[in-house]
């Protein structure tokens, strides 16, 4: 990030504030890449010492005013608070899986930067009345935000537990009025092939990512839009400017860097079940019992102490979601 995302309206006695201790401050980073590119040294990042040295270009961000900034983090909820500790910072926002910029996890931080986060849109279109594209400024200013603190379970069997802010899907959905054909929310990320170095070098994969939930799903009061982490706006390497979050489903349904929600009569196909349709359904609800074809999901690793530790049905959140799937008749969604 190249404003002063950790600037003065971070508060420093957040206990999970750990000093970034190596990573390289990116303004500097920034500054030295711009320095050397108007002096006609750009693309020799060779000549840079290694903390510098990127593989990627920095996309240039415009600025984000200090209104808007002001709003994160919302005033938190505790509501959802897990009975766990947030993992630090230093921990928990470098080991990032974001495919479009790299498959490496300790990669992605040093190229959270390769796209611009802003200016930004987030189209939302389809079965509703009020169809209409939200400017990131307008999503900061009409939605009212909060900060949560969610458990975090990766399909691949590590955790977290991060404090995200932002609002709730289901007040977006409710500004564009579903009509009664909608039963199905699309969620797209970002296409870009010349910012996304993931999007050149695999290309492969089925872009843009796309992810999706049944309606009363994306209208549970779980699932969450984050604008912010940590405090500050979300980074690139977390999804910026703005990302899904459903803390009940592995990790890979938490589509990063928004662009398009779409109201649907159908299912819509997904990123993963598309690409490895044996071993990612469309659900991916958290299931212990449900083991993933290459190794178990009866345990976890939490990211910062390495401790193993039992995983819960729903990742602990069945008290909000389970009702969801009683219905018989959707029995069958536990197994897609
Ligand atoms: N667009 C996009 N969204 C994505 C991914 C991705 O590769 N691209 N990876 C998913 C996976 S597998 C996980 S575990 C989470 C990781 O989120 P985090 O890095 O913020 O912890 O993002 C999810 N959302
Ligand atoms: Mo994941």
């Amino acid at each position: 990030m190249n404003d002063s995302a950790h600037g003065p309206w971070v508060h420093r006695d957040r206990p999970w504030e750990l000093p970034a201790g190596q990573l390289c401050p990116e303004s500097t980073w920034l500054n030295r890449r711009q320095m050397l590119a108007s002096l006609g040294f750009f693309g020799a990042s060779s000549l840079l010492p290694a903390c510098t040295r990127a593989e990627a270009p920095v996309k240039l961000q415009a600025p984000w005013p200090a209104e808007l900034l002001a709003r994160i983090p919302g005033k938190h909820n505790t509501r959802y608070d897990p009975e766990r500790s947030i993992t630090p910072e230093a921990i928990g926002s470098v080991y990032n899986n974001f495919y479009e910029l790299s498959t490496n996890k300790d990669a992605v931080v040093r190229l959270a930067d390769s796209y611009a986060h802003r200016p930004w849109t987030v189209e939302v279109v389809g079965e509703c009345h009020k169809a209409r594209t939200f400017d990131i400024d307008t999503l900061l200013t009409q939605f009212t935000q909060e900060e949560r603190h969610y458990r975090f379970r990766c399909v691949e069997a590590w955790s977290a537990t991060y404090p995200w802010s932002g609002f709730p899907l289901r007040s977006l959905l409710d500004a564009v009025e579903p009509t009664s054909h909608a039963r199905y929310v699309r969620f797209v990320s970002l296409q870009d092939p010349k910012s996304l170095p993931g999007q050149r070098k695999q290309p492969w994969y089925p872009w843009p990512y796309h992810e999706g939930l049944t309606l009363p799903e994306a209208r549970n009061e779980l699932t969450f839009l984050a604008t912010g982490i940590y405090g500050h706006r979300l980074p690139g390497q977390h999804g910026a400017p703005i990302r899904l979050l459903t803390p009940w489903k592995y990790g890979f349904k938490s589509a990063k860097a928004i662009v398009r929600i779409e109201l649907m009569r159908t299912r819509p196909p997904t990123f993963w079940n598309l690409t490895v349709p044996d071993e990612y359904d469309f659900w991916a609800n958290v299931e212990p019992a449900m083991p993933h074809p290459r190794w178990s999901q009866s345990t976890e690793r939490l990211l910062d102490t390495g401790d193993r530790i039992r995983t819960r049905r729903f990742n602990g959140y069945g008290k909000y979601v389970a009702s969801l799937y009683e219905d018989p008749t959707n029995m069958g969604f536990l197994r897609g």
